[in-house]
């Protein structure tokens, strides 16, 4: 009796010892097949995902981001004031504060970068996040809070500008505007949050003939995209601004924030491929899911 117990158990060890066997080679195999094939792929988009030419998180508690390497600053017109603040923030304690009273004559802050977009990569991805604390009327027909502009040895003109706007129920909704050919882009697929942070990312080709193309996406839903198009005038430089620009508004008394914002060369956070103009980003793997399920499957077997 003793000795078949014992011969039993020892069968049982064998099938256990078989089963940690195979369970032991799929783990090594799948183990490989994740860090020597699929790591490496998985760095180098990440690489290119992550490759931020210039950002500006306010945290240093001054507007000194605006200001790195003398590529940019804040130029405001009119009664525009910006500023360092603590009042609400995406990241951290600090955002910029955009303040204007725009009664009936152009007034404006503008926090300039021109650098990045003279950099020899001609598409790029500029990206900021915007707080609205209140909801305002555009009564002197156009905010502008974003744009390109064409700068030339004498000065510089606005290409592309991203303007807010007012729908019939007075909710305030962006809408791209070509400023050297006077025509509108509208769209009907979001309106802008009040008292909450809102992302905004353009992705702009820069070109001076009709090979140009700029993409817009608010929270990451595209909104426009607009391929076939020229981006920047012949013979000038081309530069970036987030604004709080305009001539009339109700209220007059308008402050809008902004934070985060970023210059990449590579997409990130966007819900749907950038556009069918250019190669769609293969999304980033969930490597921990990924493992899970294929272990899982291992285990199945066992
Ligand atoms: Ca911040």
């Amino acid at each position: 009796m003793h000795t078949k117990k014992r011969i039993h158990f020892s069968k049982h060890s064998k099938k256990k010892k078989v089963s940690l066997t195979f369970f032991s080679i799929g783990l090594v195999v799948l183990i490989a097949l994740l860090f020597v094939m699929e790591n490496p792929l998985h760095i180098r988009q990440s690489a290119a995902a992550t490759t931020i030419l210039w950002s500006a998180n306010h945290e240093s508690g001054t507007m000194s981001d605006w200001y790195v390497n003398d590529c940019g600053g804040e130029f405001n017109s009119g009664n525009g004031v910006s500023s360092i603040s603590s009042d609400v923030a995406h990241s951290g304690k600090y955002s910029a504060k955009m303040t204007i009273n725009a009664t009936g004559s152009d007034t404006g802050v503008r926090l300039f970068r021109w650098c990045e977009s003279r950099a020899s990569d001609p598409d790029l991805y500029y990206s900021t996040w915007y707080y609205f604390p209140t909801q305002v009327q555009v009564t002197g027909g156009w905010w502008n809070i974003f744009q390109f502009k064409s700068k030339y040895p004498g000065g510089n003109d606005p290409y592309w500008i991203v303007n807010v706007g007012n729908r019939s129920n007075g909710a305030m909704y962006l809408y791209l505007y070509d400023w050297v050919h006077k025509k509108s882009y509208d769209q009907s697929i979001a309106s802008l949050p009040v008292g909450k942070w809102v992302n905004l990312k353009v992705f702009l080709k820069r070109a001076a003939d009709t090979t140009g193309q700029i993409s817009v996406w608010q929270d990451g839903i595209e909104i426009f995209n607009i391929p076939h198009v020229p981006t920047v005038d012949a013979n000038a430089e081309l530069q970036w601004s987030i604004d709080n620009y305009a001539n009339e508004l109700s209220p007059s008394d308008v402050t809008i924030y902004t934070d985060d914002a970023t210059i990449t060369t590579s997409p990130t956070g966007l819900n749907t491929t950038p556009t069918p103009e250019k190669p769609s980003p293969k999304p980033t793997p969930d490597d921990t899911a990924d493992f899970l399920k294929v272990l899982k499957q291992i285990m199945s077997f066992f």
